[in-house]
This record gives C-alpha cells, structure tokens and sequence, in this order.
C-alpha cells in the first residue's frame, strides 16, 4: 500500500518532530512516499513547479492519505481536497488539546475520516485499528 503522508510545510514546522514520528508509525503498514514531510531541513533545490508536479504524482499514485491537520496549511488542504476529487481514502488526524480548530470543509466532509488525539501513542493505536499490516 502506497500512503502520501501530508503536513504543513509553509504553513509553518511547528510539528515537524511528530509528523516524522507519525511517519515511522506508517510505514508499518506500506511505503510512504513522502517521508520527506518530516525532515529537520528543507530541501531548497526543488522548484515550486517541480514539487507541484512530484506531490501530484505521488497522489495519483497512493492508495491512502493521511493529513496531520492541526496546523493549518493551504497545501494540505489542497492536496486534501485534490485526494478526495480522485476518490482516495482520507484519514485526518488532529490534536484539539492545541485549541485550534479544524475547519469545516475537512470536519463537515462526509467522506474524509477525521480522528481526534493527544499522544503519538494514541495515533500508533488508531493505525492498528484502521489499517492492516501488510502480509508478505
Ligand atoms: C520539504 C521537505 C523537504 O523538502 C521540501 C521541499 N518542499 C516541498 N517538498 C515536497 N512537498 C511539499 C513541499 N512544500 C509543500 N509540499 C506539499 O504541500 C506537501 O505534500 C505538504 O503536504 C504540503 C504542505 O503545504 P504548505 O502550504 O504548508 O507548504
């Protein structure tokens, strides 16, 4: 299973640490093409175009997104509502223990997932419940 792991780049890294920790989580259940959403550094060698055309691909290409939504990000949403026009599955992960909110138009999706937690520990355990291993 392919996953396209999305999260806020230039919406800001506050949550960069858990999205590589998500990640680690994921990948226990396929290949995730976007590891690269967790790095400590950008990569800067990329053009705008080029990331477009690369992130576009990969979406084409999962079986499964799943978006860290807690810090607002246009890119996310976007990719969120590309996803969704493609018929993929979404899962939306956030932590409303930061007083945020997450907008409507991924909360009132009838067809998007949306998963409240706390800990890295709690969305590991969501995983195991949503997703399965894959058999080798
Ligand atoms: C990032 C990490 C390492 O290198 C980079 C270079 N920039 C990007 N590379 C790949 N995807 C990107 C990059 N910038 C944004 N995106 C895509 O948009 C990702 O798939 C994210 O899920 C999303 C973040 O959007 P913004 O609006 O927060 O930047």
């Amino acid at each position: 299973m392919n996953i396209y792991f999305s999260g806020s780049i230039r919406g800001g890294r506050e949550d960069a640490a858990l999205y590589r920790q998500l990640i680690l989580e994921l990948s226990k259940y396929g290949r995730v093409l976007t590891e690269h959403i967790g790095a400590e550094k950008l990569n800067e060698e990329l053009t705008d175009e080029q990331i477009y055309r690369m992130d576009m691909n990969w979406l084409k290409e999962c079986d499964l997104v799943v978006a860290e939504v807690t810090t607002p990000s246009l890119g996310v949403g976007y990719e969120i509502g590309e996803a969704r026009a493609m018929g993929k599955r979404i899962i939306c992960l956030y932590r409303p223990n930061t007083g945020r909110r997450v907008s409507a138009m991924v909360s009132g999706a009838p067809d998007i997932e949306l998963y409240r937690y706390t800990l890295t520990e709690d969305a590991a355990a969501l995983f195991a419940t949503l997703l399965k291993p894959p058999t080798s």
